[in-house]
C-alpha cells in the first residue's frame, strides 16, 4: 500500500468502470497523461482483460468493489492522497436488462451514482464527470436532440434512461461537476458477446466470421456513432485536464452526423470483406428511429469536434478485432 512519499500525492483520478469498454481507453489516456489512477470495477460486464495494458503501471491501483460499497471515494483517497477527479462510468449498461431489474438498476445507475458525486462534491474535488447518455431523451422526436430536450416532463424509455437522466439533472443542479450525454460509442474493446452489444461490435464480429450482417427491422433507423478515442477526449476536456477549465454542466457528445444502419453495414461489409447477403429480423421492442446529438454547447465550453470520423474509426475497430482473431 503506498505511504506518504512525494510519488503518491500527485494528482490523481477515480475512474469506476475501469475494466469496461470506455473506462478501460480513460484509464490508459489519464496514466499517459502522468496522472495516477485508483480504478473500480466488480467485472459485471468488464473484463480484466481489459486491463492487460495498465493494470501493472506503477500508477495505477486497482479496487475489485461494486459500486454500491458506500467506501469507494476514502478508500480511494487512501491510495491516493493526491485524488483531484472522479470519473464515474460504472453502471449497469443493458437497457434490455433494466426493464427487467428496474430496482437494481435504479440503486445501481442513480442512488449510488448520487451518493458518489454528494461526497466528492463534499470533499471539494477539483472535478467530477459522469457517463451520461443519449437514453437520457426517451424516443424524443425533433432532431437534432439538444441538452434542453431532456426535461421534468421526458419520458425516458427504460429505467436506465430514466437513471442517468436523474443523475444529469442532479449534477447539473448542484452547479458542480458535469454530465457528458453520449451517443453510441464504438471501437476496440467492445464487446460483441450478447445480443444487446453495440451494433457496430455484432456488425464487426459478424463480417469477419462470414455470417450474415443482422439488421434489427428495415434498417433505416440512424445513429450518431462516437469513436471511443473521442469519448475518452471528451472526459478529459470535462474535468478541465486538457486546454479548457473544468467544466460545469450537460453536456451533448456525438459527431453531429447521422448513419443509418443499412450504411453502417454496407462499410462494415467492405471494410471486412463479407459478401453474404444481410439478414432482416423484425424490429427491437424499444428501438428509437433517429438519434443525433446537437454538439454546439459542448463545442463552446471546450472547443470540442469529434476528431475521428467512422470511416477510419470503423477501419481501426476492424484492425483490431481482426488482430483479437490472429491471437485467440
Ligand atoms: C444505445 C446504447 C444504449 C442507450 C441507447 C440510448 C449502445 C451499445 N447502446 O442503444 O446503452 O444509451 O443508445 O438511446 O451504445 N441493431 C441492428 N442489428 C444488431 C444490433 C443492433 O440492426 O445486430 C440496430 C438496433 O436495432 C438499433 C441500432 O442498431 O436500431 C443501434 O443499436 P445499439 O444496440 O448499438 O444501440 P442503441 O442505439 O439501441
Amino acid at each position: 500500500m503506498p505511504g506518504s512519499s512525494a510519488k503518491d500525492l500527485k494528482t490523481a483520478c477515480l475512474v469506476t468502470g475501469c475494466a469496461g469498454f470506455v473506462g478501460s481507453h480513460l484509464t490508459e489516456a489519464l496514466l499517459g497523461l502522468g496522472l495516477a489512477v485508483v480504478g473500480v470495477d466488480n467485472f459485471f460486464s468488464g473484463h480484466r482483460r481489459n486491463m492487460a495494458g495498465f493494470e501493472a503501471h506503477p500508477g495505477f491501483s486497482f479496487l475489485e468493489k461494486n459500486i454500491l460499497e458506500p467506501e469507494i471515494l476514502a478508500r480511494a483517497v487512501d491510495i491516493r492522497p493526491g485524488l483531484a477527479h472522479v470519473f464515474h462510468l460504472a453502471a449497469i449498461v443493458s437497457v434490455p436488462y433494466s426493464l427487467a431489474h428496474p430496482d437494481e438498476v435504479m440503486a445501481v445507475n442513480h442512488q449510488a451514482s448520487v451518493d458518489l458525486f454528494d461526497q466528492a462534491r463534499a470533499m471539494a474535488l477539483a472535478s467530477f464527470v459522469f457517463a451520461g447518455s443519449a437514453a437520457e431523451y426517451g424516443d424524443c422526436e425533433s432532431m437534432p436532440l439538444a441538452e434542453s430536450d431532456a426535461g421534468p416532463n421526458t419520458r425516458q424509455t427504460s429505467p436506465y434512461g430514466r437513471a442517468k437522466y436523474l443523475c444529469s439533472r442532479h449534477v447539473e443542479q448542484a452547479g458542480f461537476g458535469s454530465s457528458l450525454r453520449f451517443f453510441n460509442i464504438y471501437g476496440p474493446r467492445q464487446d460483441p458477446g450478447s445480443p444487446y452489444s453495440g451494433v457496430v461490435s455484432r456488425f464487426i464480429d459478424q463480417g469477419l466470421s462470414g455470417r450474415p450482417l443482422t439488421v434489427f427491422g428495415d434498417g433505416g433507423q440512424s445513429r450518431d456513432f462516437l469513436f471511443v478515442r473521442d469519448s475518452v477526449r471528451a472526459y478529459v476536456a470535462a474535468a478541465g485536464l486538457g486546454r479548457v477549465p473544468v467544466l460545469s454542466g450537460v453536456f451533448n457528445v456525438g459527431t453531429g452526423t447521422s448513419t443509418t444502419i443499412l450504411g453502417l453495414a454496407e462499410a462494415v461489409r467492405r471494410l471486412t470483406k463479407n459478401r453474404a447477403p444481410l439478414s432482416f429480423l423484425p424490429q427491437r421492442e424499444g428501438d428509437v428511429r433517429r438519434s443525433l446529438a446537437e454538439v454546439s454547447r459542448f463545442e463552446r465550453a471546450a472547443g470540442f469536434k469529434a476528431q475521428t470520423g467512422l470511416d477510419k474509426g470503423l477501419a481501426r475497430t476492424v484492425a483490431w478485432a481482426r488482430a483479437q482473431r490472429g491471437s485467440a
